[in-house]
């Protein structure tokens, strides 16, 4: 294992640096605007911090839903058009999804997959993070509302029947909740709680994980939409009251914007660098097998960072059912988590983001910054096999130290069991070079190493980039005055000018051959 941390260390040291997430404008504050009398004329009106109103986009078929996807883009269900409209952060607008029946509720599950309930067909209708459309159920009485839990389970209030019905990811429907006094929105706090403004019984009530209910909050007019902000904060709007009431962690009350027309429901423009900075994702081995993600962190001030290992929780078959986690510098083992709710439950709950199974791995470190290289190693408790996935976010955008680089190391075989390496780009595009690395490795000590490796990189829309198997085929010259041409002419790498947005490369054998690879994404000039 210490000679693997060391190839690590060298192989990334040897890169520049990734630009992570940096964008404008994050912590406003979306609502959606309806117009009574002429839905042709919603709005979505963007409000700051400090409760400065501007119109965003409008006129807008009456929009409801609304949410922010991982790429920083806004989605809006219009439901007198039947369609969702995506807008670019400077409002330019494409059209998501069409030909809907009455789009309200939206929202994202943490794997990335966005469900829509649709009032008109009586259904849930889902959109994979590739695009893919599909029904995940029907038969529930105009819903209006959507909620995913931190399991994947997808809530939906009716507009008339007074249920909170529940939907697992498999499709199985069941009754949550009765009584509930119309429901368009509902949230889950950082507990796991369900958070649901009822319309017409003007509260928010509390739902344990378990189905109790209480009254959280009351006194509201028409409460219609929930959100929290990154501090916890919650907003209410009222769509009868004409405003947003923020209530604080603490409970202080206060009207945070006034005066708006038909406030519905509403999104905050997410943290720079809230999304997955960095994620791997592969078949995890034993021994020289294990997965092995690498990062750097540049600049001057120390990086607070959560590293995740997901085994359950990811929804493939074939997971690594029990994932342990290391956490390397160049020195050696920084910390260790088996997992996550045994040593720093409390802080990784405060992230926000904690891992969906109570046997997933998760560590929050505060990172010495100056360059410095760290490894994330995951393996199977009690030497378990299966795909895992490991991820590093930053929790920290204000200092000015940057996750950097990514390279991963792990067995690459067949199928699903391919090598995985995902990143961000941002600050007005990057230019970069992918590697597949293979044979290579051979003169690192690895014996099983991946003898023909090919690469594979797509955007966030799964449409393919580029690809390449043998380097020096396409773009040998291009490749070589990077400096970063791979040592064997079988190994695969390109070069690639990148638009803002999430990516990812893909590294198989050619021909089905499987071995240890390793993936490596550099920013160059
Ligand atoms: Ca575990
Ligand atoms: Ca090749």
């Amino acid at each position: 294992m210490k000679q693997l941390q060391k190839l690590f260390r060298t192989l990334a040291l040897a890169g520049l640096f990734l630009p992570t997430q940096l964008f404008a404008a994050a912590g406003d504050l979306y609502v959606t605007s309806i117009d009574e009398t002429t839905p042709a004329n919603g709005e979505v009106i963007a409000i700051s911090p400090n409760g400065a109103k501007r119109r965003f986009v409008g006129p807008v078929p009456d929009p409801y839903g609304i949410v922010f996807d991982r790429t920083r883009q806004l989605l809006v269900a219009s439901d007198p058009s039947n369609n969702i409209y995506k807008y670019a952060p400077n409002a330019t607008r494409t059209t998501f999804a069409s030909g809907l029946s009455g789009p309200i509720g939206m929202a994202f599950d943490s794997a990335g997959n966005l469900y829509v309930a649709s009032i008109r067909s009586n259904s849930i209708i889902k959109f994979a993070p590739d695009g893919t459309r599909s029904t995940l159920a029907t038969g529930i009485n105009r819903p209006l509302g959507i909620g995913v839990d931190a399991d994947g389970n997808v809530y939906t209030g009716g507009l008339t029947s007074g249920l909170i019905t529940k939907v697992t990811p498999d499709g199985t429907k069941t009754v949550f909740a009765t009584d509930v006094a119309r429901a368009y929105s509902i949230i889950f706090d950082r507990q796991g709680n369900m958070l649901v403004a009822e319309r017409d019984a003007g509260v928010v009530s509390k739902f344990t994980p378990q189905g109790a209910k209480s009254t959280f909050l009351s006194g509201f007019s028409s409460p219609f939409g929930l959100v929290f902000d990154s501090n916890g904060n919650l907003f209410i709007s009222e769509h009868d009251g004409a405003q947003i009431r923020k209530v604080t962690p603490e409970g202080v009350r206060s009207v945070f914007a006034a005066q708006l027309r038909s406030p519905a429901f509403m999104a905050i423009e997410p943290a720079e660098g809230s999304p997955v900075n960095i994620s791997s994702r592969m078949h995890v081995g034993t021994n020289e097998n294990v997965l092995i993600g690498g990062f750097i962190v540049t600049g001057t001030q120390p990086k607070r960072v959560i590293v995740r290992a997901l085994g359950p929780s990811v929804p493939l078959s074939g997971t690594l059912a029990d994932p342990i986690l290391e956490l390397h510098d160049s020195s050696g083992l920084i910390a260790s988590n088996d997992n996550w709710r045994t040593d720093q439950q409390a802080e990784i709950i405060a992230t926000g983001i904690p891992p969906g199974n109570d046997l997933d791995s998760a560590i929050v470190a505060t990172l010495p910054a100056n360059g410095s290289a760290y490894t994330a190693i995951v393996r199977g408790v009690n030497s378990g096999t299966g795909i895992g996935l490991v991820e590093v976010y930053d929790l920290d955008s204000a200092v000015d130290a940057k996750l950097g680089n990514i390279s991963t190391r792990g067995l690459v075989q067949a199928g699903d069991n391919v090598l995985i390496g995902g990143f961000i780009v941002s600050e007005n595009g990057a230019r970069v070079v992918v590697r597949a690395i293979g044979p290579s490795l051979l003169d690192h000590g690895v014996g099983n190493a991946l003898l023909d490796p090919t690469v594979t990189l797509f955007n966030a829309n799964g449409d393919i980039v580029a690809t390449c198997n043998n380097w020096r085929e396409a773009q040998e010259s291009a490749i070589t005055q990077t400096g970063l041409a791979p040592g064997n002419d079988l190994e695969a790498a390109l070069v690639v000018t990148l638009a803002n947005g999430a990516y990812t490369a893909v590294v198989s054998g050619q021909n089905g051959g499987t071995g240890v690879g390793l993936v490596e994404i550099y920013s160059v000039l």
